[in-house]
Parts: C-alpha cells; structure tokens; sequence
C-alpha cells in the first residue's frame, strides 16, 4: 500500500529516468556520428543502465499495487558542440536526477513511507557513483585540452566500459 502522492511522485521519477535515458541514447548516436565509438559505448552503457533504474521504479509500482501511468518523453537535444560539452551537460543533468531523488527521501520521510525510504537508499548511491564517474571523465577532457591524441586516448578507455545488468 502506498499513498498517491508517492505513487504520483514515483510515475514523474520513471519519467525522469526514461528522459535519461533517451538523452544518453541521443548522445552515444550523436559520438558514433562523429567517429568517437568509445564514447558511444560508454553512453550506450549509461541508456542501459538508465532503463534499469526506471524499471526497478516501475517494478517497485508494481509490487505495491499501484499503477505505473507512462507519460510522454521530452526530445532530447542531438548535438553537443564537444565531448567535454556533452559530459557537462550529463552531469548538470545527474545533479538534477539526484535533486528529484532527494525530494522523493523527503517526501517518503514526510510520510513515513518506510519501504519507499528503504528502496530509496539505492538510488542515492547510486547517484554519488554516476557524478563521479561524469566528474572523472570531464577532469581527463580538460587534462587533454580537445587534442586529438588526447581525445583518442581517451575514447579507447571508454570503449572499455561493460554492461552489467541489475542482479
Ligand atoms: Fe538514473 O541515474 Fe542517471 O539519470
């Protein structure tokens, strides 16, 4: 059993995380169009990782008894004017992310929504983990100062990167 206005907020947070999604799934398009395939992989990797969380919301609905209400994706943008450009926009937009997780604590707090509290505490983790990840890559971008060597060095250490899918 869980109160609409948390089954409200849930839905608007699938969304979110459906948005991420479309936006990292815009973003490893728009690398490989411009012959960066590392870094097409690391954001394929991020959309996967993108619809896991979204479907561990939609999942969490589910096992409640609530209803998961699927609502329109905004269009992302498709093009960035550098990598670095396309890495500060993905951590201004996972700093928001972790902004709507820290109101959804508050308002399972304000409830007393102990499950949605608990389910909660895996979402804030996770979001040190993906600023952190985004802070790393932005450092190196700003190390090599757009050189192409740089650039390739760095596109063969993205390309590294593996899908793990959620245990
Ligand atoms: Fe779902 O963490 Fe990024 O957006």
């Amino acid at each position: 059993m869980i109160d609409k206005r948390m089954e409200d907020a849930i839905n608007k947070q699938i969304n979110e995380e459906l948005y991420s999604a479309y936006l990292y799934l815009s973003m490893s398009a728009w690398f490989e169009s411009i012959g960066l395939k590392g870094f097409a992989n690391w954001m394929m990797v991020q959309f996967k990782e993108e619809m896991d969380h979204a479907m561990k919301f939609y999942n969490y609905l589910n096992s409640q008894g609530a209803t998961v209400k699927l609502m329109a994706i905004q269009e992302p943008p498709h093009e960035w004017e550098s990598p670095l450009h396309a890495f500060e926009e993905t951590l201004k937009h996972e700093q928001h992310i972790t902004k709507c997780i820290n109101e959804l604590v508050d308002l399972a707090e304000e409830l007393k929504d102990r499950a949605t509290y608990n389910m909660l505490q895996w979402f804030i983790n996770e979001q040190v983990e993906e600023e952190e990840n985004d802070r790393e890559i932005i450092d190196m971008l700003k190390m090599v100062e757009g050189s192409k060597h740089g650039i390739f060095m760095i596109d063969k250490e993205l390309g590294q990167r593996q899908y793990t899918p959620e245990a």
